[in-house]
């Protein structure tokens, strides 16, 4: 996809959801250092342009299954800002009620199944939503994002092997950021491009840098438009490298190399190449940025403004009927 493919509105909507998770993400890592927020949390920055280009792809009635790094997911699919700011801070009013945190955020209305605590366990989640619409024709599809370490899970691979059966309405996006935690995928995958797997499947794969908008929603229009149609699934495979830890807290990234960090943050930042390529006036992403960040604080003083979930709805929620 080139550039001029995309309207101007649509450009500039592109910038604000990376734009909107860069923010989110690096104010949650200010947060979580000052103690106040609560449990695991995996930042998503420097992997924006995979949630952007894949979500600007979709249409409103999709469905996305996500990770245990799905803020930029949830954000690039729709999810509300303050919902989710108050569900990391364990607050009533998040988009679980306070009750799941990070790794629970999901909203249905959205179609965002939920973040996963369960490595690879989007998958089959989002061969079971490409069933239903196959079943009952309803004509939406589904996508999977799974980590590069997901990938080695059984479940991931039984998810290919019913999306090809069954020719579901699904594509599978790895995101291939170099590291299952602090292992390199120069040792749990040898080398090798997760993509190399569904080609054993028959599946269509395509290998695109994650961290061009550009490149990610190109293949993903692809993809979708093959799984509308009845062309059943296919994986995309992108390469984009986080800019924080695995997780926030715990994680000293000894295993990265010198200057790795510093060097993505400089030469590979989707919003710094989605800009320059875009030709978009800087005044006008100037205020864009200032309305995001705007957002961000009302976001984060509303969340700790909120009450704690009452005591009386710790067991509401558990189970959900649709
Ligand atoms: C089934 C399962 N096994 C192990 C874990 C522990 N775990 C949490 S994150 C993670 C690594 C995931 O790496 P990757 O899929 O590459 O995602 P990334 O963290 O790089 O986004 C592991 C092993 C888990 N959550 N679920
Ligand atoms: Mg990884």
């Amino acid at each position: 996809m080139t550039t001029t493919a995309l309207g101007r509105a649509e450009l500039l909507e592109a910038y604000r959801v990376m734009r909107t998770i860069r923010a989110f993400e690096e104010r949650v890592h200010a947060e979580f250092a000052t103690g106040e927020l609560p449990g695991a949390v995996h930042l998503y920055a420097g992997q924006e342009a995979v949630a952007a280009g894949v979500c600007g792809a979709l249409r409103e009635d999709d469905y996305i299954a996500s990770t245990h790094r799905g803020h930029g997911h949830a954000i690039a699919k729709g999810c509300d800002l303050a919902e989710m700011m108050r569900e990391l801070f364990g607050k009533a009013g998040g988009s679980c009620n306070g009750k799941g945190g990070s790794m629970h955020i999901a909203d249905f209305e959205r179609g965002m199944l939920g973040a996963n605590g369960v490595a690879a366990g989007g998958a089959p989640l989002a061969c079971g939503s490409a069933l239903s619409a196959k079943v009952l024709g309803r004509g939406d599809i589904s996508v999977a994002f799974v980590g590069d370490g997901a990938a080695n899970q059984g479940s991931f691979a039984e998810s290919l092997t019913l999306a090809t059966v069954w020719q579901l309405p699904v594509v599978f996006v790895v995101e291939d950021n170099g590291y299952a935690q602090a292992t390199g995928t120069r040792y749990h995958l040898r080398g090798l491009d997760v993509a190399r797997r569904a080609e054993a499947h028959g599946m269509p794969a395509t290998i695109v840098d994650g961290t061009d908008y550009f490149a990610v929603r190109a293949a993903t229009e692809e993809a979708a438009e093959r799984a509308r149609s009845g062309g059943g699934p296919s994986l995309i495979e992108c390469k984009a490298g986080r800019f924080f830890g695995h997780m926030e807290g715990f994680d000293t990234q000894g295993y990265r190399g010198e200057g790795e960090v510093e060097k993505l943050r400089a030469d590979a930042d989707c919003l710094v190449k989605f800009a320059a390529s875009a030709d978009l006036d800087a005044g006008e992403l100037a205020a864009v940025d200032a309305t995001i960040d705007a957002a961000v604080d009302v976001a984060v003083a509303d969340a700790k403004a909120a009450p704690e979930p009452e005591i009386g709805a710790l067991l509401t929620d558990v189970y959900v009927t649709y």
